[in-house]
Order: C-alpha cells, then structure tokens, then sequence
C-alpha cells in the first residue's frame, strides 16, 4: 500500500463522513466512517444494519496458499489482464511441523512445489505480490507490511480481522469474493450489526491480551459473533500494545463476528515506525478523528451500539478455554476443579505457543521471562514444547535477543514460521489415533482433530506465558497464577507474574523476507499448472439450476452438534488437494457427526441400503444415478475457517441444499457463492423430523424471492408428508447466483 494512497483515503473521507452523519441524522461509529469511506456508491447504498446488503471497495486482497488456489482458479476464469486491487499470496498453510523449521520449509518446497510453482507464476502474471514459504503466517506478514488505520482489506482466511490491530476493517472470505474484488467487483456483506466493547482499566500480572478475547468467547459463544462487529474503545483500549488487539481481533473470529476494530492509538503508531512505516504513522495521527468514533459515541455508546459490554482489564483473570470449542471458557483459577469433575486427562501431553494469533514480540518476551525462571529453578519442560514464530522477522529478532536460545534450553523445538500443528499438520507420534489426551496451546483454534487429526486429542487454548509455565508443570490441572512447582533441588517455586516488551529496543532483526514483487507487465508469461497434476485441476463451470424443484432427494448426511468447516472439508493430510476439487472431494464430512450413524464421518446409501460408506462416496453413487441429495445441519453450520471447498466439494457431488438451525457467516456465504441453496428452518425444531429414509422436496423454486420463505416437503416412508418452512437470506442478485448455477457463471453470463 503506497503512502500516497493512504493519503488519498484520508482526504477523501471528511466530506464522506458529513455526508453520512447528515443522512443518518447522527455521529458515527469508528465501523461506520471505514465503511463509508469504502463504499462503492453512496449515494443509492442502503445502510439498515442487520438487512442492508453493502457494496464496498476493499484497498486489499490477501490469500493464503491453502485458499488462494481455489481463490486464484476462479479469478482466471473471469479472463482479466491483472489483479484490480493490490493483492499478495502468502505461503504458510502448507509446511508441515515435523523435525524443525529447515528440514521442514525444505521438506515443504520439495513436496508443494506444483503448488507453489504455479501460485508464484499466477502472481506473477496478474501482478500479485508473492510470499515465499518460510516468509510468515499471513496475518503476521500483513499487520507488518499492509494493514493501515482505516483501510478495509479482505483476506481468503477467516483470521484476517488481525489487522484490526492497527485499525484496519480486515474480513475474512471464500475466495470466490476474492477473485470478485481482484477482477474488479466491488464486494458485498451484510451490513453488520454492532456490539460496542468498551475497555477500562489496564492488563496487570499474568492477564494478557489474549484474556480479553477468551472471556468474550465465553460470554458471547461462537455464534454470538455472527454478521456483527465488535468495535472496541474506552481508555483500556489504549493501554493494549498493537500486537494485542491483533489477537484480539483475530480471534473475534471465534465469535463468528464479521470483524473486530480498534480506533487509532499511540501504541499503532509505535509499532508503525517499528515496522518502517513511520510516514503512515504521521498521517494516521494527522487525521485521528477519521479514525475513531465521534465523542458523542464514546459518550453515549448504548445509543450507538447495538449491544455494549464492558470490561475492566484490571480485574480480567487470565482464561483456559477448551476443549473441543473456543466457547468452553474459565478463569485458569477453576481449570483444576473441572478437569477433575469431567475427567479430562490431567497429564499434558503438549504445549504449542505461538501461531497468526500469539507470536508477537511481547507474547515471546513474557514466555521467555517465565521460561528463564522454570530453568533458573533446573526445571525443564515436562510435556513436549513446540514453538511457532509468526513471521521471519519475528523469527530473527527472537533468536538475535537470545529468547530462541531461552526455550530451547527448556527442551523446545522451534518450528517453522508457518500454520503448521495449528491446522493438523502436526505429525506427532508420541499418541495413537483413539488416545484421550490433553494438549493446550496459543492458538485460537481447537476443533477436534484440529491439531494432530486425533479427534480424542483435548485441545485447550490460553496465553502464551500460561502455556509455557504449564509446559514446565505438564499437568493440565496446574496453576500457574497461585500453584507452586518442585524445583530440582526439591524446594517449591512459585512463577513470578510475566514480564516482556511490547516492542523491541533494538528495533526488528531481519532475515530473508522472502517476497517476490509481480511482473511490470505480465501479459506474455503463462501460468504453470501441469495438465497431468495430482494436486490442481482446472475448474469447470458447475450446471445450472435446470428451472425444477427440487423433488424427493435423499438425505446425504444429518449433521448433530457442531459442524464446522473442519468437520466438513478436514484440512491435514487433505491441505495437498486443495487445488484439485475432485480429489479433495473425498474428505467430504469426514469429520462430521451424522445423526443416522453410531461413527462420525459415515453415511449410509439408501438407493441399495448399504452402510459404512463415506458421505463422499455414497454422493459419487448418487450422482452416477442422476441424483442429488439434502444436507441438514444444526446450529452454526459451518462455523471456522473460510474454505470454500466445504462449499465447493458438496456442490460438486450433487448437494443441492443445505437446511440448517442457523449458519455461520462466510460458509453461508461461500454456499450462495457456488449455487448451492443455503435455508434455515423457520422453526428450529423441524430438524428433528428428518429421518434417514425420508425423501426432501424444495417446491416453489421458480418463485425464489428475497425475504420469501421456501416450503420443504418431507415424505415419510410410509407416505405420509410433513410440510416445513424454510427461510433464506438471499438477495436478488443471490438468487442470479443460484439460478446460473454459481456466482461465477452469473458474472461470465
Ligand atoms: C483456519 O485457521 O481454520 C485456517 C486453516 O486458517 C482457515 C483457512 C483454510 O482452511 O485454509 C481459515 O481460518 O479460514
Ligand atoms: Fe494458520 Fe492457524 Fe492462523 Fe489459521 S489460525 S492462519 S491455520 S496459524
């Protein structure tokens, strides 16, 4: 992002705002000057919160290698010379964490290079900025390269709101939204609802950052995010280093919130001369009352905000949340008590600090204070320790101010700077697949199997300096805040609260940074995809809606609980197909919990009454029959990560609907997107009428119109018939979407 366009933006928004506050008939929220700044046309955009469809000019693509594949297969199609919008590709989904970060980047470019080959050559051509592997988590590279107060930048990740560390509106997406916006679209959200945060107080001892987020989790659950944006301020905002709220924002996506924003402050601007970007600094604070709310806000938030909370740092407890869901949150003070009542494992196996969400320089400062004092006492680390770092110069400057030297002295093992366990590919062998076991990290997620593809591995989520301290005690039930440990001479220490450094005096090391700036014109290069790849196919546009209801279909699978974009469309072992939809379609649901079978990932083929099958393959009989089948989902469906192959691979093995309790923002999205019809039961309680051998009719197609509801026909096998409501959220131009087969087929028409 050239300063000059950041200059741009700024100039333009003060006529922008009077305009608005003059429309609304009041002062805006920090959420809504981003948002107006960015609109594509304000004269006819409708601004209804919760209803309005808004139409936006982001300043900013980013992809990451695991979703810019299907992101940039799609761009191409739509036949564009370059990317509309400056974009970046960053190389981190696909290192495996196994011996260390070398031999694994180099393991890495040896078994991706198809992939990395042809995303370089892609970025190359459509001028696209480039990101080695090896070069950084993309939410880390971005907050230290992109992100700008006030910028809106759209990412093909759900954690992408990390740059609202710096006071970006960053917003996770499918990639269909990205190929949109680099060819020239303007893109387009529900317009959210907001819930104001308002901060008092200051982080002492061991509560950090990450605590915030924790305990938000609890109080609003994964749902309670959904199609809103959690906008921060109060004065205990400006007391939270730069690098903190990005972990708080990032992890605002275990709210399922749209994004989550921080107004502009000193600490931002710290961390932009930090980071060279001192000119930004300078005129961000120029110009800080374009970004931040109007006082009046900050005054009388209730009038504002849809929903306030407030909390006082001063008394937040440091947070364990887990297992199995970010929600499942307790002050670390009541960890011990119920790991006991419900029986979880208490040894810890492992303790994984760092990942996109917690690998800034104060979260290794304060591990490494903890960490000296554990080896000061002789102790070392009981439960294996693997550390992530987000970024190379988050690597160098670790290893340069000796904190590197500090965990491996303790028994670390300091992996890439990539996703790696933080998205199953972990390859662990000290655990066998049916193994109950307990592991806690610093990450943001902990779906089951999410790790190390165990589903028995119990997965709990905290700070960084809470992790490594219970990587000195390996026991689950330890508390770090008030429990004391055996010394090696046999005398009991008890932790001093951690202490670290928000930024580095001596400024960042810097390694290899290992970014590759597009061709000047890329016109004559060509896009390397080898024909005969096991690992990328070339998309072929998917059939349009053939004007018919939808009659009699069979149920693929009735998902129970949570069904998560992991449960449907795994990542591990799976990462390497995801540029080829017809391999990667084998894993679908394989993780999900499906009501008509006893295992998870199972579905039955009702056409020949055979069981035990794969929900993929039982979708492929189908399909060679000519039939299509329903999907019924519970609540929050498909909650998590924005891949779109959790949309895509239903699509391609014949799934015409998915009716749900209720659904997650960017997976709805990403289903509307690939044609597929997303409805939500008028009555939550209809999913209990559905049965294995039941057949589904979707009847009035033809009459599809926004804001109507669908009826849903469920014939017995007996022959009776139970009508149920259905409604959907889709507008118009959704509708094209659906009718022209998908979203892409609707923009080539
Ligand atoms: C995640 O954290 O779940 C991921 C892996 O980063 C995903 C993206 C993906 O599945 O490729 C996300 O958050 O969107
Ligand atoms: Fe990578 Fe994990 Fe962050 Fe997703 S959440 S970007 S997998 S480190």
């Amino acid at each position: 992002m050239s300063t000059e366009m950041i200059k741009k933006l700024y100039q333009s928004m003060p006529a922008r705002l009077a305009e608005a506050r003059k429309k609304f008939g009041r002062p805006l929220t920090l959420t809504e000057k981003i948002l107006v700044a960015h609109v594509d046309d304000f004269g006819t955009q409708k601004w209804e919160r919760g209803k309005a469809q808004l139409a936006l000019r982001p300043d900013r693509v980013a992809m990451q290698d695991a979703t810019a594949q299907m992101a940039m297969l799609q761009f191409m199609q739509a036949g564009k010379k370059q990317a509309a919008v400056p974009s970046t590709i960053h190389c981190d989904h696909l290192i495996r964490a196994q011996s260390g970060a070398k031999e694994d980047i180099e393991r890495a470019i040896n078994e991706n290079k198809e992939v990395y080959n042809f995303l370089a050559s892609a970025a190359k051509k459509y001028g696209i900025g480039f990101w080695k592997p090896g070069a950084g988590i993309i939410h880390q590279v971005v907050l230290e390269n992109y992100a700008f107060p006030g910028a809106l930048i759209i990412g093909t990740d759900s954690h992408t709101p990390n740059g609202g560390g710096l006071g970006a509106m960053a917003i996770g997406v499918g990639g269909a939204d990205a190929g949109e916006v680099m060819a020239g679209l303007p893109w387009e959200v529900l317009h959210p609802k907001l819930i104001g945060v308002r901060l008092t107080g200051s982080l002492t001892g061991w509560t950090s950052a990450k605590d915030v987020i924790l305990y938000l989790c609890g109080l609003l659950t994964t749902k309670g995010g959904t199609n809103k944006i959690v906008e921060y301020f109060g004065p205990g905002a400006e007391t939270i280093s730069a690098t903190g709220k990005g972990t708080i924002a990032n992890m605002g996506a275990e709210l399922g919130a749209t994004t989550s924003i921080f107004p502009y402050d000193q600490k931002m601007a710290a961390y932009l001369k930090l980071t060279e970007r001192e000119e930004w600094a300078k005129i961000a604070d120029a110009n800080k009352e374009l970004l931040t709310a109007d006082p009046e806000v900050l005054q009388s938030p209730e009038k504002y905000y849809d929903q306030v909370i407030e909390i006082n740092l001063s008394e937040l407890e440091p947070h364990v949340v887990g297992p199995h869901t970010p929600d499942l949150a307790r002050p670390i003070s009541k960890l011990a008590s119920e790991a006991k009542e419900k029986g979880y494992p208490i040894q810890l196996k492992a303790a994984l600090i760092g990942s996109c969400t917690n690998s800034s320089y104060e979260d290794i400062s304060r591990s490494a204070h903890i960490a000296k004092q554990g080896l000061k006492a002789g102790l070392k680390a009981k439960a294996q320790f693997l550390v992530t770092p987000g970024s190379e110069r988050i690597y160098h400057t670790m290893k340069r101010d000796g904190f590197m030297q500090t965990f491996e002295e303790m028994g670390a093992t300091v992996l890439a700077n990539a996703c790696g366990p933080c998205i199953g590919q972990w390859k662990r062998d000290d655990v066998k697949k049916g193994e109950s076991n307990s592991i806690i990290s610093s990450f943001n997620r902990n779906f089951p199997g999410r790790n190390d593809g165990i589903a028995e591995t119990l997965s709990f989520l905290s700070s960084p300096e809470i992790v490594t301290a219970m990587a000195f005690a390996g026991d689950l039930t330890f508390d770090p805040v008030k429990g004391t440990l055996s010394a090696a001479d046999g005398t009991k220490i008890q932790f001093e609260p951690p202490r670290g450094e928000e930024l580095p005096a001596k400024g960042f090391a810097k390694g290899e940074e290992g970014f590759v700036a597009p061709a000047e014109n890329g016109d004559n290069l060509t896009v390397d995809l080898p024909p005969t790849s096991e690992r990328l196919q070339l998309l072929q546009p998917f059939p349009k809606w053939d004007g018919k209801d939808f009659s009699k279909l069979p149920i693929l699978v009735k998902a129970k609980g949570k069904c998560t974009t992991d449960h449907i469309s795994p990542a591990g072992p799976w990462l390497k197909y995801r540029g080829h939809l017809d391999k990667i379609s084998d894993n679908m649901f394989l993780g999900a919990n499906n009501a008509f079978t006893t295992e998870a990932g199972k579905a039955n083929d009702v056409l020949t009454g055979e069981s035990n099958l794969t929900p993929a393959q039982v979708a492929r009989r189908y399909m060679a029959k000519g039939v299509g089948s329903v999907v019924i989902g519970d609540e929050n469906y498909g909650e998590g990560s924005s891949r779109e192959h959790a949309a895509m691979s239903p699509r391609f093995l014949g799934i015409k609907v998915v009716i749900t309790k209720s659904f997650a923002r960017i997976h709805e999205t990403n289903l509307k997107k690939q044609g597929i019809l997303p409805l939500i039961f008028a009555n939550p309680k209809d999913w209990e009428n559905f049965e294995q051998n039941d057949r589904v009719s979707v009847i009035g197609l033809s009459e599809l119109a926004p804001g109507k509801a669908v009826d849903v026909v469920i014939h017995k096998a007996d022959g009776k018939e139970i009508t149920v409501q259905a409604n959907h959220s889709m507008t118009a131009q959704q509708i094209d979407w659906f009718k022209a087969g998908s979203a892409l087929n609707a923009l080539n028409a």
